[in-house]
Protein backbone atom coordinates (compact mmCIF):
# COMPACT_ATOMS: atom_id res chain seq x y z
CA UNK A 1 0.00 0.00 0.00
CA UNK A 2 1.75 3.43 -1.26
CA UNK A 3 1.68 6.13 1.65
CA UNK A 4 -1.06 8.07 0.26
CA UNK A 5 -3.47 4.89 -0.18
CA UNK A 6 -2.36 4.57 3.52
CA UNK A 7 -3.74 7.88 4.67
CA UNK A 8 -7.01 7.74 2.51
CA UNK A 9 -7.32 4.19 5.11
CA UNK A 10 -8.16 6.16 8.48
CA UNK A 11 -10.12 8.50 7.26
CA UNK A 12 -14.13 9.49 7.34
CA UNK A 13 -16.80 7.63 9.27
CA UNK A 14 -16.90 4.02 8.90
CA UNK A 15 -20.29 2.58 8.60
CA UNK A 16 -19.69 -1.19 9.26
CA UNK A 17 -21.19 -3.43 6.93
CA UNK A 18 -24.64 -5.12 7.96
CA UNK A 19 -24.10 -3.04 11.42
CA UNK A 20 -26.61 -0.40 12.15
CA UNK A 21 -25.25 2.83 13.85
CA UNK A 22 -27.28 4.95 15.50
CA UNK A 23 -27.06 8.27 15.51
CA UNK A 24 -27.55 11.26 18.38
CA UNK A 25 -28.32 14.57 16.87
CA UNK A 26 -28.00 17.41 18.66
CA UNK A 27 -29.28 21.45 17.57
CA UNK A 28 -28.69 24.63 19.81
CA UNK A 29 -30.72 27.73 19.84
CA UNK A 30 -30.60 30.67 21.94
CA UNK A 31 -33.92 32.02 22.66
CA UNK A 32 -37.56 30.03 23.01
CA UNK A 33 -39.11 31.34 20.15
CA UNK A 34 -36.06 29.85 18.27
CA UNK A 35 -37.22 26.39 19.29
CA UNK A 36 -39.50 25.52 16.45
CA UNK A 37 -36.90 26.09 14.13
CA UNK A 38 -34.10 24.13 15.35
CA UNK A 39 -36.47 21.32 15.35
CA UNK A 40 -37.44 21.76 11.89
CA UNK A 41 -33.18 21.87 11.07
CA UNK A 42 -32.93 18.54 13.40
CA UNK A 43 -35.87 16.67 11.36
CA UNK A 44 -33.91 17.72 8.13
CA UNK A 45 -30.55 16.54 9.72
CA UNK A 46 -32.32 13.63 10.28
CA UNK A 47 -33.44 12.54 7.06
CA UNK A 48 -29.94 13.93 6.10
CA UNK A 49 -28.86 10.69 8.26
CA UNK A 50 -31.56 8.34 6.50
CA UNK A 51 -30.09 9.06 3.65
CA UNK A 52 -26.29 8.47 4.96
CA UNK A 53 -27.66 5.33 6.40
CA UNK A 54 -27.74 5.94 10.36
CA UNK A 55 -31.05 5.60 12.21
CA UNK A 56 -31.56 8.05 14.66
CA UNK A 57 -31.70 7.25 18.16
CA UNK A 58 -32.42 10.38 19.42
CA UNK A 59 -32.72 14.48 18.67
CA UNK A 60 -32.04 16.97 21.56
CA UNK A 61 -32.79 20.73 20.75
CA UNK A 62 -30.61 22.42 23.31
CA UNK A 63 -30.80 26.19 24.89
CA UNK A 64 -27.91 27.50 24.74
CA UNK A 65 -27.08 30.82 26.03
CA UNK A 66 -23.08 30.60 25.51
CA UNK A 67 -20.68 28.52 23.30
CA UNK A 68 -18.16 26.48 25.24
CA UNK A 69 -14.81 27.24 23.22
CA UNK A 70 -13.30 23.42 23.98
CA UNK A 71 -16.06 21.38 23.96
CA UNK A 72 -19.19 23.55 22.22
CA UNK A 73 -21.89 22.40 25.30
CA UNK A 74 -21.54 22.88 28.78
CA UNK A 75 -20.59 20.33 31.49
CA UNK A 76 -24.16 20.20 32.25
CA UNK A 77 -25.48 19.22 28.52
CA UNK A 78 -22.51 16.40 28.22
CA UNK A 79 -23.64 14.52 30.59
CA UNK A 80 -27.00 14.64 29.55
CA UNK A 81 -25.64 13.03 26.19
CA UNK A 82 -23.51 11.01 27.44
CA UNK A 83 -26.81 9.56 29.34
CA UNK A 84 -28.72 8.90 26.58
CA UNK A 85 -25.46 7.38 24.53
CA UNK A 86 -25.66 4.76 27.34
CA UNK A 87 -29.17 3.83 27.67
CA UNK A 88 -29.49 4.23 23.59
CA UNK A 89 -26.52 2.17 22.74
CA UNK A 90 -25.38 5.62 20.59
CA UNK A 91 -22.16 5.25 18.57
CA UNK A 92 -22.47 8.82 16.58
CA UNK A 93 -23.10 12.58 17.52
CA UNK A 94 -24.06 14.27 14.87
CA UNK A 95 -24.29 18.63 15.64
CA UNK A 96 -26.21 20.83 12.70
CA UNK A 97 -23.78 23.60 13.93
CA UNK A 98 -20.49 23.86 12.92
CA UNK A 99 -17.82 22.93 15.15
CA UNK A 100 -14.66 23.60 15.11
CA UNK A 101 -12.06 21.18 14.75
CA UNK A 102 -10.47 21.02 17.97
CA UNK A 103 -14.42 21.08 19.05
CA UNK A 104 -14.88 17.67 17.31
CA UNK A 105 -11.71 16.65 19.46
CA UNK A 106 -12.28 17.20 22.59
CA UNK A 107 -16.36 16.13 22.32
CA UNK A 108 -15.00 12.55 20.61
CA UNK A 109 -12.61 12.07 23.86
CA UNK A 110 -15.36 13.16 26.48
CA UNK A 111 -18.04 11.58 24.67
CA UNK A 112 -16.20 8.20 23.98
CA UNK A 113 -18.09 7.88 20.72
CA UNK A 114 -17.49 9.56 16.63
CA UNK A 115 -18.62 13.29 16.47
CA UNK A 116 -19.52 14.96 13.07
CA UNK A 117 -20.97 18.08 12.31
CA UNK A 118 -23.20 18.96 9.55
CA UNK A 119 -20.57 19.76 6.70
CA UNK A 120 -19.13 16.58 7.36
CA UNK A 121 -22.59 14.46 7.21
CA UNK A 122 -23.52 16.45 4.15
CA UNK A 123 -19.48 15.60 2.60
CA UNK A 124 -19.73 12.11 3.74
CA UNK A 125 -22.84 11.55 1.16
CA UNK A 126 -21.86 13.23 -1.21
CA UNK A 127 -19.38 10.73 -1.16
CA UNK A 128 -21.11 7.83 -0.63
CA UNK A 129 -23.61 8.80 -3.86
CA UNK A 130 -20.98 10.29 -6.34
CA UNK A 131 -21.42 8.48 -9.91
CA UNK A 132 -19.66 10.33 -12.26
CA UNK A 133 -15.69 11.01 -12.69
CA UNK A 134 -16.23 14.51 -11.95
CA UNK A 135 -18.36 14.30 -9.24
CA UNK A 136 -16.33 12.08 -7.78
CA UNK A 137 -13.02 14.34 -7.86
CA UNK A 138 -15.09 17.24 -6.78
CA UNK A 139 -16.06 15.59 -3.40
CA UNK A 140 -12.66 14.15 -3.03
CA UNK A 141 -11.47 17.44 -3.25
CA UNK A 142 -14.16 18.68 -1.17
CA UNK A 143 -12.99 16.01 1.78
CA UNK A 144 -9.50 16.69 1.47
CA UNK A 145 -9.39 20.32 1.95
CA UNK A 146 -12.14 19.36 4.70
CA UNK A 147 -9.17 17.39 6.67
CA UNK A 148 -6.69 19.67 6.57
CA UNK A 149 -7.50 21.55 9.64
CA UNK A 150 -8.28 18.33 11.21
CA UNK A 151 -5.29 16.11 10.83
CA UNK A 152 -4.83 15.89 14.28
CA UNK A 153 -7.93 13.87 15.08
CA UNK A 154 -7.42 11.79 12.06
CA UNK A 155 -4.17 10.82 13.21
CA UNK A 156 -5.37 10.36 17.22
CA UNK A 157 -7.83 7.22 15.88
CA UNK A 158 -5.16 6.26 13.27
CA UNK A 159 -7.17 2.88 13.95
CA UNK A 160 -10.50 3.39 12.73
CA UNK A 161 -11.80 3.26 15.78
CA UNK A 162 -12.64 6.49 16.20
CA UNK A 163 -12.79 7.91 19.54
CA UNK A 164 -11.55 4.54 21.08
CA UNK A 165 -8.19 5.67 22.78
CA UNK A 166 -6.88 8.68 23.35
CA UNK A 167 -3.62 10.43 21.64
CA UNK A 168 -1.21 7.77 20.07
CA UNK A 169 1.64 10.11 22.16
CA UNK A 170 5.58 10.65 20.51
CA UNK A 171 4.97 9.52 17.00
CA UNK A 172 1.63 12.19 16.51
CA UNK A 173 2.87 15.05 15.57
CA UNK A 174 5.62 13.52 13.06
CA UNK A 175 3.21 12.14 11.41
CA UNK A 176 1.23 15.05 11.16
CA UNK A 177 3.56 16.46 8.96
CA UNK A 178 3.73 13.60 6.82
CA UNK A 179 0.34 13.50 6.69
CA UNK A 180 0.28 17.05 5.70
CA UNK A 181 2.76 16.74 3.34
CA UNK A 182 0.79 14.23 1.48
CA UNK A 183 -2.57 15.97 1.47
CA UNK A 184 -1.28 18.83 -0.19
CA UNK A 185 0.27 16.62 -2.65
CA UNK A 186 -3.34 14.54 -2.96
CA UNK A 187 -5.15 18.62 -3.66
CA UNK A 188 -2.96 18.97 -6.58
CA UNK A 189 -3.28 15.89 -7.96
CA UNK A 190 -7.21 16.39 -7.50
CA UNK A 191 -7.02 19.42 -9.04
CA UNK A 192 -4.89 18.64 -11.95
CA UNK A 193 -7.46 15.79 -12.92
CA UNK A 194 -10.12 17.89 -11.94
CA UNK A 195 -9.09 20.34 -14.81
CA UNK A 196 -8.37 17.60 -17.38
CA UNK A 197 -12.05 16.32 -16.79
CA UNK A 198 -13.04 19.71 -17.09
CA UNK A 199 -11.54 20.39 -20.50
CA UNK A 200 -13.77 17.76 -21.75
CA UNK A 201 -16.89 18.53 -20.49
CA UNK A 202 -16.16 22.31 -21.83
CA UNK A 203 -15.74 21.23 -25.14
CA UNK A 204 -19.13 19.76 -24.25
CA UNK A 205 -21.37 21.75 -23.40
CA UNK A 206 -19.46 24.36 -25.88
CA UNK A 207 -20.62 22.95 -28.40
CA UNK A 208 -24.09 22.58 -26.95
CA UNK A 209 -24.12 26.44 -26.29
CA UNK A 210 -23.05 26.58 -30.26
CA UNK A 211 -25.91 24.40 -31.57
CA UNK A 212 -28.04 27.71 -30.20
CA UNK A 213 -30.90 25.70 -28.35
CA UNK A 214 -31.94 27.22 -25.27
CA UNK A 215 -31.72 25.43 -22.17
CA UNK A 216 -33.48 25.93 -18.61
CA UNK A 217 -31.71 24.03 -15.80
CA UNK A 218 -33.81 23.27 -12.97
CA UNK A 219 -32.34 24.47 -9.95
CA UNK A 220 -33.78 23.95 -6.18
CA UNK A 221 -33.71 22.68 -2.57
CA UNK A 222 -32.83 18.89 -2.24
CA UNK A 223 -36.01 16.72 -2.76
CA UNK A 224 -38.05 19.61 -4.10
CA UNK A 225 -38.29 17.77 -7.49
CA UNK A 226 -36.49 18.20 -10.12
CA UNK A 227 -35.54 14.89 -11.09
CA UNK A 228 -39.09 14.45 -11.09
CA UNK A 229 -39.93 17.46 -13.01
CA UNK A 230 -37.20 16.07 -15.92
CA UNK A 231 -38.67 12.21 -15.70
CA UNK A 232 -42.10 13.95 -16.32
CA UNK A 233 -41.63 16.08 -19.19
CA UNK A 234 -38.81 14.06 -21.30
CA UNK A 235 -39.42 10.67 -19.81
CA UNK A 236 -35.49 11.29 -19.07
CA UNK A 237 -35.44 8.47 -16.38
CA UNK A 238 -33.17 9.74 -13.64
CA UNK A 239 -33.01 8.75 -10.41
CA UNK A 240 -35.53 9.60 -8.11
CA UNK A 241 -35.58 9.27 -4.32
CA UNK A 242 -37.26 10.36 -1.39
CA UNK A 243 -33.70 10.99 -0.37
CA UNK A 244 -31.37 14.20 0.00
CA UNK A 245 -29.24 14.43 -2.62
CA UNK A 246 -30.45 12.08 -5.06
CA UNK A 247 -28.62 13.96 -7.75
CA UNK A 248 -24.90 15.08 -7.70
CA UNK A 249 -24.45 15.22 -11.28
CA UNK A 250 -26.32 17.05 -14.34
CA UNK A 251 -28.23 15.55 -16.33
CA UNK A 252 -29.44 17.31 -20.10
CA UNK A 253 -33.12 16.30 -22.16
CA UNK A 254 -34.07 17.73 -25.03
CA UNK A 255 -37.63 18.94 -24.97
CA UNK A 256 -40.38 20.01 -27.21
CA UNK A 257 -42.60 23.11 -26.52
CA UNK A 258 -46.01 23.21 -27.72
CA UNK A 259 -44.80 25.99 -30.42
CA UNK A 260 -42.14 23.26 -31.64
CA UNK A 261 -39.66 25.24 -29.96
CA UNK A 262 -37.10 23.01 -28.92
CA UNK A 263 -35.47 23.57 -25.84
CA UNK A 264 -32.87 21.73 -23.44
CA UNK A 265 -34.17 20.74 -19.84
CA UNK A 266 -30.40 20.09 -17.01
CA UNK A 267 -31.06 18.49 -14.18
CA UNK A 268 -28.56 19.53 -11.17
CA UNK A 269 -27.78 18.44 -7.40
CA UNK A 270 -30.07 19.85 -5.01
CA UNK A 271 -28.80 22.55 -2.53
CA UNK A 272 -29.30 22.93 1.06
CA UNK A 273 -28.55 25.35 3.90
CA UNK A 274 -24.93 25.53 5.62
CA UNK A 275 -23.90 23.12 2.23
CA UNK A 276 -20.19 23.07 2.88
CA UNK A 277 -17.44 25.85 1.39
CA UNK A 278 -15.38 23.09 0.24
CA UNK A 279 -18.50 21.79 -1.77
CA UNK A 280 -19.82 24.75 -2.73
CA UNK A 281 -16.51 25.37 -3.88
CA UNK A 282 -15.77 22.15 -5.54
CA UNK A 283 -19.10 22.40 -7.74
CA UNK A 284 -18.76 25.80 -8.82
CA UNK A 285 -18.02 24.85 -11.94
CA UNK A 286 -20.25 22.30 -12.60
CA UNK A 287 -22.77 24.36 -11.37
CA UNK A 288 -21.92 27.73 -13.21
CA UNK A 289 -22.34 25.51 -16.87
CA UNK A 290 -25.64 25.37 -15.57
CA UNK A 291 -26.64 28.63 -14.11
CA UNK A 292 -25.33 30.66 -17.24
CA UNK A 293 -28.33 28.67 -19.08
CA UNK A 294 -30.50 30.88 -20.62
CA UNK A 295 -33.23 30.39 -17.97
CA UNK A 296 -33.30 29.03 -14.26
CA UNK A 297 -36.32 26.84 -13.23
CA UNK A 298 -36.21 27.31 -9.28
CA UNK A 299 -38.18 24.45 -8.15
CA UNK A 300 -39.71 24.84 -4.45
CA UNK A 301 -41.59 21.71 -2.43
CA UNK A 302 -44.35 24.40 -1.92
CA UNK A 303 -45.58 21.28 1.12
CA UNK A 304 -42.82 21.51 2.73
CA UNK A 305 -43.43 23.51 6.32
CA UNK A 306 -39.96 25.25 5.37
CA UNK A 307 -40.68 25.99 1.65
CA UNK A 308 -39.73 29.91 2.32
CA UNK A 309 -36.77 28.90 3.61
CA UNK A 310 -35.30 26.62 1.47
CA UNK A 311 -36.52 29.44 -1.42
CA UNK A 312 -34.24 31.66 0.41
CA UNK A 313 -31.39 29.59 0.47
CA UNK A 314 -31.34 28.66 -3.12
CA UNK A 315 -31.88 32.71 -3.68
CA UNK A 316 -28.77 33.03 -1.42
CA UNK A 317 -26.42 30.00 -2.63
CA UNK A 318 -27.67 31.30 -6.40
CA UNK A 319 -26.27 34.64 -5.72
CA UNK A 320 -23.21 33.51 -4.20
CA UNK A 321 -22.59 31.84 -7.31
CA UNK A 322 -23.43 34.83 -9.45
CA UNK A 323 -25.86 33.70 -11.00
CA UNK A 324 -28.34 36.12 -12.71
CA UNK A 325 -31.73 36.93 -10.78
CA UNK A 326 -33.50 38.14 -13.83
CA UNK A 327 -34.05 34.62 -15.35
CA UNK A 328 -35.59 32.65 -13.08
CA UNK A 329 -38.99 31.49 -13.41
CA UNK A 330 -40.27 30.01 -9.83
CA UNK A 331 -41.69 26.39 -10.22
CA UNK A 332 -43.76 25.40 -7.46
CA UNK A 333 -43.98 21.94 -7.33
CA UNK A 334 -45.65 19.57 -4.71
CA UNK A 335 -49.51 21.28 -4.92
CA UNK A 336 -51.13 17.92 -4.97
CA UNK A 337 -49.27 17.45 -1.46
CA UNK A 338 -49.59 20.91 -0.16
CA UNK A 339 -52.34 21.95 2.66
CA UNK A 340 -51.92 25.31 3.09
CA UNK A 341 -52.36 27.55 0.67
CA UNK A 342 -51.73 30.36 2.40
CA UNK A 343 -47.98 28.85 1.75
CA UNK A 344 -48.75 29.23 -2.50
CA UNK A 345 -49.96 32.66 -1.57
CA UNK A 346 -46.87 33.59 0.04
CA UNK A 347 -44.27 32.51 -2.63
CA UNK A 348 -46.37 33.26 -5.20
CA UNK A 349 -45.51 37.54 -3.61
CA UNK A 350 -42.05 36.70 -2.57
CA UNK A 351 -41.16 35.56 -6.20
CA UNK A 352 -42.43 37.43 -9.65
CA UNK A 353 -43.12 35.20 -12.54
CA UNK A 354 -44.89 31.86 -10.76
CA UNK A 355 -46.44 28.65 -11.22
CA UNK A 356 -48.04 26.15 -9.62
CA UNK A 357 -47.50 22.53 -10.54
CA UNK A 358 -47.28 18.72 -9.67
CA UNK A 359 -44.40 17.00 -11.11
CA UNK A 360 -45.35 13.70 -9.93
CA UNK A 361 -49.41 13.93 -11.05
CA UNK A 362 -48.36 16.32 -14.40
CA UNK A 363 -50.33 19.61 -13.36
CA UNK A 364 -49.90 23.15 -14.43
CA UNK A 365 -47.63 21.52 -17.48
CA UNK A 366 -49.29 23.51 -19.90
CA UNK A 367 -48.80 26.62 -17.87
CA UNK A 368 -45.23 26.02 -17.14
CA UNK A 369 -45.37 25.59 -21.30
CA UNK A 370 -46.45 28.87 -21.58
CA UNK A 371 -44.53 30.53 -19.37
CA UNK A 372 -41.34 28.62 -20.66
CA UNK A 373 -42.24 30.19 -24.18
CA UNK A 374 -42.78 33.74 -22.74
CA UNK A 375 -39.92 33.73 -21.19
CA UNK A 376 -37.86 32.96 -24.47
CA UNK A 377 -40.14 35.00 -26.57
CA UNK A 378 -39.36 37.99 -24.05
CA UNK A 379 -35.80 37.29 -25.47
CA UNK A 380 -36.64 38.04 -28.74
CA UNK A 381 -37.97 40.31 -31.08
CA UNK A 382 -40.54 39.28 -33.74
CA UNK A 383 -39.14 40.39 -37.21
CA UNK A 384 -39.97 40.45 -40.91
CA UNK A 385 -37.15 40.08 -43.02
CA UNK A 386 -36.07 39.45 -46.66
CA UNK A 387 -32.85 37.97 -47.00
CA UNK A 388 -31.21 37.04 -50.64
CA UNK A 389 -30.38 33.79 -51.20
CA UNK A 390 -26.32 34.86 -51.48
CA UNK A 391 -27.32 35.79 -47.05
CA UNK A 392 -28.99 32.50 -46.63
CA UNK A 393 -26.29 31.69 -43.44
CA UNK A 394 -28.67 34.39 -42.02
CA UNK A 395 -31.83 31.89 -42.34
CA UNK A 396 -29.63 29.18 -40.18
CA UNK A 397 -28.93 31.67 -37.75
CA UNK A 398 -32.34 32.42 -37.44
CA UNK A 399 -33.22 28.65 -37.33
CA UNK A 400 -30.45 28.11 -34.41
CA UNK A 401 -30.82 30.83 -32.34
CA UNK A 402 -34.47 31.79 -32.40
CA UNK A 403 -37.88 30.60 -34.10
CA UNK A 404 -38.73 30.31 -37.56
CA UNK A 405 -43.21 31.01 -37.99
CA UNK A 406 -42.97 30.76 -41.19
CA UNK A 407 -40.42 30.77 -44.50
CA UNK A 408 -41.73 31.94 -47.98
CA UNK A 409 -39.42 31.83 -50.98
CA UNK A 410 -39.77 34.79 -53.75
CA UNK A 411 -37.48 34.33 -56.97
CA UNK A 412 -34.55 34.80 -55.13
CA UNK A 413 -35.25 36.14 -51.73
CA UNK A 414 -36.53 34.16 -48.72
CA UNK A 415 -39.39 35.77 -46.53
CA UNK A 416 -38.83 34.63 -42.87
CA UNK A 417 -41.04 35.45 -40.26
CA UNK A 418 -39.68 34.76 -37.09
CA UNK A 419 -38.05 35.46 -33.40
CA UNK A 420 -34.82 36.76 -33.18
CA UNK A 421 -32.83 37.09 -29.82
CA UNK A 422 -32.45 40.64 -28.96
CA UNK A 423 -28.62 40.85 -29.46
CA UNK A 424 -28.62 39.22 -32.69
CA UNK A 425 -30.98 42.12 -34.15
CA UNK A 426 -29.13 44.10 -35.63
CA UNK A 427 -27.33 41.75 -38.56
CA UNK A 428 -31.16 42.06 -39.79
CA UNK A 429 -31.45 45.87 -40.19
CA UNK A 430 -31.23 45.82 -43.65
CA UNK A 431 -33.44 43.19 -44.54
CA UNK A 432 -36.08 44.22 -42.13
CA UNK A 433 -39.45 44.68 -44.50
CA UNK A 434 -41.78 45.65 -41.48
CA UNK A 435 -42.73 45.28 -38.09
CA UNK A 436 -44.40 42.58 -36.63
CA UNK A 437 -46.28 42.52 -33.21
N1 LIG B 1 -46.66 14.17 -4.11
C1 LIG B 1 -45.68 14.61 -4.88
N2 LIG B 1 -44.43 14.13 -4.73
C2 LIG B 1 -43.45 14.59 -5.53
C3 LIG B 1 -43.70 15.58 -6.52
N3 LIG B 1 -42.54 15.84 -7.14
C4 LIG B 1 -41.61 15.06 -6.57
N4 LIG B 1 -42.14 14.29 -5.59
C5 LIG B 1 -41.43 13.33 -4.72
O1 LIG B 1 -40.42 14.01 -4.01
C6 LIG B 1 -39.27 13.17 -3.83
C7 LIG B 1 -38.02 13.86 -4.34
O2 LIG B 1 -38.09 13.98 -5.74
P1 LIG B 1 -36.79 14.16 -6.65
O3 LIG B 1 -37.28 14.41 -8.03
O4 LIG B 1 -35.80 13.07 -6.42
O5 LIG B 1 -36.22 15.51 -6.03
P2 LIG B 1 -34.90 16.32 -6.47
O6 LIG B 1 -35.25 17.76 -6.40
O7 LIG B 1 -34.39 15.81 -7.76
O8 LIG B 1 -33.93 15.96 -5.27
P3 LIG B 1 -32.31 15.88 -5.23
O9 LIG B 1 -31.83 15.21 -6.48
O10 LIG B 1 -32.10 15.10 -4.01
O11 LIG B 1 -31.83 17.28 -5.10
C8 LIG B 1 -39.60 11.86 -4.54
O12 LIG B 1 -40.07 10.96 -3.58
C9 LIG B 1 -40.70 12.26 -5.52
O13 LIG B 1 -41.56 11.19 -5.84
C10 LIG B 1 -45.05 16.08 -6.66
O14 LIG B 1 -45.37 16.94 -7.48
N5 LIG B 1 -45.97 15.57 -5.80
MG1 LIG C 1 -32.65 14.91 -8.24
Amino acid sequence: MSEEEEFEEKKGFDLREGEESFALLVGVYKRGEDRRRCEEHLEELKALADTFGVTTAAKIPSPVRKINAATFLLEGKLGEIERIIGEKKVNLVIFDEEISPAQQRNLEKRLKVAVMDRAELILEIFAQRAQTKEARLQIDLARTKYEFPRLKRLWSHFSRQRASGGYLKGEGEKQIEIDRRLLKRKIERLQEELREVRRYRQTQSASRRRSGVPTFALIGYTNAGKSTLLNSLTEAEVLVEDKLFATLDPTTRKFILPNNQEVLLTDTVGFIRKLPHTLVAAFRSTLEAALHDDVLLHIIDVSHPAAEEHAATTCQLLQDLNASQESILTVLNKVDLCKDRRMIDRLRILYPKTVAISSLRKTGFEELAQMMMKELSERRQRIKVKIPQSEYALVAIIRREGHIFYEEYEENDVVVCAEVPIPLLHRFDEYRIEDVQ
